[in-house]
């Protein structure tokens, strides 16, 4: 092969996995596995309204969410794909209220998959972007039928996270604990490229993205933290920001690592019940290592994300990612209020 040919994700992950070896036979598998899905959703994500995807599947998560039909068909694609494999012990899913087991007639494997097989679910109507995010750990030690116990490791104890966004490309962003790798879907081909290794995020940042029709419900050093940035020039921190709010997290985690700035999904007073809006186990630990290895930092304005032990599958956290020097000092703001 030249030595610039392109570098397919199979390439990637065999190098991976002889080279380095950093993975082994069963999370190459693994990873190739979801890649696949991925373009199978995107393939559906891109045919809209000519694939009959659109709409409501008129059924409800465990969330209490409506489901949109494409919420439905990529829970599917990623279920089937998975299943045979061999790779794993189980799965779990957002659109699922249980861990679903590797059917009897399959063999098991070593490792958990955890997915919201489909971010971002009211952009799916409007053609705006959408994603995939899913996170890999290892099943317990003698455990032969995980429940959900099994899942409830912190984030520190992933072994690859991902995600795929869904937009005027689709791209799929890797980690195995060794840097971000991204790589893009040469449509003709069917096949993932690398096309950036190592990818880093700014320390500093003047954008910010957070839902601002929340500000109400916010707690003081959130209101904080954002009025001194919308003070701007001639406010505290003598420079203007900017904003962007996708209201696909898969999107907007992209823009931050291709270019810097701070996501936020703050904790807010709307239903005191609820510690956030985000879900730990499949969109802020994913996103958090993903965050991590690149540089950049993310917490729930108070902790570590990937230091928190889970208690529940479903468990939702405030999440603060992106530019370490942003996060850090809106993490500062909590802390110096709870002191
Ligand atoms: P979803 O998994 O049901 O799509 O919800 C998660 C999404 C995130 O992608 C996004 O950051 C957030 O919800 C947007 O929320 P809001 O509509 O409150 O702005
Ligand atoms: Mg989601």
């Amino acid at each position: 092969m030249k030595p610039n040919a392109p570098v397919s994700l199979t390439r990637f992950l065999i190098e991976q996995q002889r080279e380095k070896g950093h993975i082994n036979a069963d999370l190459r598998l693994l990873i190739e596995v979801v890649a696949r899905a991925c373009k199978r959703i995107s393939i559906a994500v891109g045919k809209g309204a000519l694939g009959g995807v659109l709409g409501s599947a008129e059924t409800e998560n465990v969330q209490g969410e409506t489901q949109k039909k494409l919420d439905v068909l990529s829970n599917e694609i990623l279920l089937d794909a998975n299943a045979w494999g061999g790779h794993l012990a189980a799965l779990a899913s957002e659109e699922m209220d249980d861990p679903h087991p590797i059917p009897d007639r399959y063999p098991k494997g070593e490792y958990l998959l955890v997915f919201d097989p489909l971010d971002g679910s009211s952009n799916i109507d409007v053609n705006i972007s959408v994603g995939t995010i899913f996170s890999v750990l290892r099943c317990p030690e003698g455990v032969k039928n995980p429940d959900e116990k099994a899942f409830l490791q912190p984030g520190t104890k992933q072994v690859a996270a991902g995600y795929a966004v869904y937009g005027s490309s689709t791209v799929l962003v890797l980690t195995l604990g060794d840097g971000v790798h991204v790589f893009t879907l040469d449509r003709e081909q069917g096949s993932f490229i690398l096309t950036g290794s190592n990818v880093k995020i700014p320390e500093d940042t003047s954008e910010f993205a957070i839902n601002m029709s929340n500000m109400r419900h916010w707690e003081a050093p959130m209101k904080r933290y954002i009025d001194e940035m919308l003070a701007g020039k001639t406010g505290p921190r003598g420079r203007d920001f900017n904003m962007r709010w996708v209201a696909s997290m898969v999107a907007d985690v992209h823009r931050i690592l291709t270019r810097g700035g701070i996501f936020i999904y703050p904790r807010d007073l709307k239903d005191p019940s609820k510690p956030g809006k985000l879900r730990l186990m499949y969109e802020a630990n994913p996103m958090a290592m993903i965050v991590e290895q690149a540089g950049g930092a993310a917490t729930t304005g108070r902790v570590r994300i990937l230091d928190i032990q889970p208690e529940k599958l479903h468990q939702r956290v405030p999440v603060f990612l992106g530019s370490k020097n942003e996060v850090e000092r809106a993490t500062a703001y909590h802390r110096e209020a709870d002191a």
